[in-house]
């Protein structure tokens, strides 16, 4: 009876250990290699991260991810018209409540191991939100990449309540260059949070389910007042992604087509 007992447990620890495995590979999505980091004020520091290409995009005839990708795009929220949450909470104020520095958020580190064009997305007063990468061998389908890059130091407003910060932004993988009807699983990998823009991707492998980056509150203590302090999330507005998100090269917009 022992016996039976223990044989029973082991296969309850390998079916277990199944679904986990599935659960992980099902979750493999685009995200940041660092996605949670602490405040950084000390002299405008940089957070060193990378943006992961976990898996190319799907074929069409049994679904799995055998296509390249020719490309990665990735956009912060700008943080002028950006969508606030508190505490899941629409927040009508700026970003300048709960941020007190959020300009100029990326920084490209140099980088032609998988694509060999990097250039900077800058909003009209130059402030580099984001960046583009493509062209060259690209990522073979089967393969990670990594996309190496850094945030500025976030400074958390010391008189908040926020005892976090998540920035949400919007990544392509891209395997086709199309315009937005040519979206699907074969062209383009959409990590983009379902905002209402042309890169919602409504129905695609990765809907409405963004990387992110949270930033915890970790130097000025939060006000007595605050108690445990509220949770705050910046997504970018559909009119931030249907203008910013977006390949330019010298000029001229070659993706979205
Ligand atoms: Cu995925």
């Amino acid at each position: 009876m022992k016996k039976h007992n223990e044989l029973m447990t082991l296969m309850q620890i390998a079916l277990i250990s199944i679904f986990l495995v599935s659960v992980q590979s099902a979750f493999a999505h685009t995200r940041l290699r660092i996605p949670v980091i602490e405040e950084n004020a000390a002299n405008h520091g940089s957070n060193y991260n990378d943006v992961v290409i976990a898996h190319g995009c799907q074929n069409t005839t049994d679904g799995a991810s055998t296509i390249d990708t020719l490309g990665t795009v990735i956009v912060f929220p700008d943080g002028k018209d950006s969508i606030i949450e508190v505490d899941g909470q629409p927040h009508t104020g700026p970003l300048t409540d709960f941020v007190a520095n959020w300009l100029s958020p990326v920084t490209i580190i140099q980088d032609s191991s998988i694509f060999t064009h990097q250039e900077y997305i800058r909003d009209t007063l130059g402030n580099k939100l984001g960046f583009w990468t493509g062209g060259g061998k690209g990522l073979r389908a089967g393969f990670r990449g990594l996309v190496p890059f850094t945030t500025a130091g976030v400074v958390i407003e010391p008189t908040s309540c926020a005892r976090s910060v998540t920035f949400v932004p919007a990544i392509a993988d891209i395997c086709e260059i199309t315009d937005t009807n040519g979206f699907n699983n074969s062209t383009v990998q959409l990590w983009t949070a379902a905002v209402g823009s042309v890169f919602d991707g409504i129905g695609l492998h990765g809907y409405n389910s963004p990387a992110t980056l949270k930033v915890n509150r970790s130097i000025a203590p939060l006000p007595a007042s605050c108690g445990d302090g509220v949770d705050v999330v910046v997504k970018p507005s559909a009119e931030q992604l249907d203008r910013d998100f977006k390949i330019e090269l010298e000029g001229q917009k070659i993706w979205p087509k």
